[in-house]
């Protein structure tokens, strides 16, 4: 395995970090200064990190509403992310995109978004682009298994194909399309055999396994930046949270949330740290005080930052 010890630290703290910046602002959310809809990334943490860390901060990424976590892990500054989910001025997005928008070049994020499967032929672009440049960036989209059947999604992976454009198509496969159940969507086993239809060859990772994750991205990559095409992958996962706050859930059982958070990785992946890779239970301490400090600095930040200025009301706003 390449990951060292200070890799796996680092993850862990990664993981944790989104775990909690993601309660935070359902909290913000809940006491009405975060307006708008909000749909954490709770319970899929794993592969918010695992593949984003199988990533260099010059590759490109699109992600969706539910992307905060992607965001963080490749870098964006969280103050600056809750700040615009509380529509500050300091936001990543000046304050004027909220929850479902954040962007930032400087990091390589193309953007969250809101439309299904929209995500996917930005991702598809920039790869071409990185690929006419002769650079060997390379470009991931993620999205759910609710875009699978969206013409975008099915589009940008022809294209992928046909040009042999260097991205990874990241499928988080949380089992439902906001209250609908996958399996009720589409007529085969698993969403990674439609790839291979296209000629794009797929992977199945455990989506609650941050170290598995990122092998086998890492691999999607080097394939990627080698000249070798897309890759799709499809990640098993869970939201131990609602489809967005407010969502009361009637759609699951709280045995099958059960069962899955009996394997949430905020709680297994450290007690694996110290049984599997010997690591001391009070550098994990450390981590939480350390994210513990973050969030409280993150919130203040947020909450002290200015509002836009009504002057500036349509300034990067397109029409
Ligand atoms: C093109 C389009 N159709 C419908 C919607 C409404 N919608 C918002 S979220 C969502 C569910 C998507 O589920 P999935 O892709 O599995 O992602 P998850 O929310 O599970 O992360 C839908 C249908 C939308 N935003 N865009
Ligand atoms: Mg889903």
């Amino acid at each position: 395995m390449s990951l060292k010890k200070q890799d796996l630290l680092r993850m862990y703290k990664t993981m944790l970090l989104i775990r909690r910046f993601e309660e935070q602002a359902v909290q913000f959310s809940l006491q009405g200064e975060l307006r708008g809809s909000l749909h954490p990334c709770i319970g899929q943490e794993a592969t918010n990190v695992g593949a984003v860390f199988a990533l260099r901060p010059d590759d490109l990424m699109t992600c969706t509403y539910r992307g905060h976590g992607h965001c963080i892990a490749k870098g964006l500054d969280p103050r600056e992310g809750m700040a615009e989910l509380l529509g500050r001025e300091t936001g990543c997005s000046k304050g004027k995109g909220g929850s479902m928008h954040w962007t930032d070049p400087a990091i390589g994020l193309l953007g969250e978004n809101a439309i299904v499967g929209a995500g996917a032929p930005i991702a598809v672009g920039a790869a071409l682009s990185a690929k006419l440049d002769g650079s060997d960036r390379v470009a991931i989209t993620f999205f759910g298994d609710g875009a699978i059947n969206q013409g975008a999604l099915l589009e940008a992976l022809n294209l992928a194909a046909a040009w042999q454009a260097p991205v990874i198509f990241f499928c988080e496969n949380n089992l439902y399309s906001e209250m609908t159940p996958i399996a009720n969507m589409i007529g085969t086993e698993t969403l990674a055999e439609r790839a291979e239809g296209f000629g794009i060859p797929a992977m199945i990772v455990d989506g609650y396994d941050v170290i598995e994750v990122y092998e086998k991205t890492s691999e999607a990559v080097a394939r990627a930046r080698a000249g070798g095409g897309p890759t799709f992958i499809e990640a098993k996962t869970y939201r131990l949270f609602g489809h967005m706050v407010g969502d009361n859930e009637p759609y699951r059982t709280r045995e099958e949330v059960e069962e899955w958070r009996a394997r949430d990785p905020i709680k297994t992946f450290p007690e694996r740290l110290q049984k599997e890779f010997k690591i001391a239970k009070k550098e994990i301490e450390a981590i939480r005080e350390e994210v513990e400090a973050e969030i409280a600095e993150i919130a203040r930040f947020a909450l002290e930052s200015p509002w836009p200025k009504v002057e500036e009301i349509e300034t990067f706003v397109f029409a």
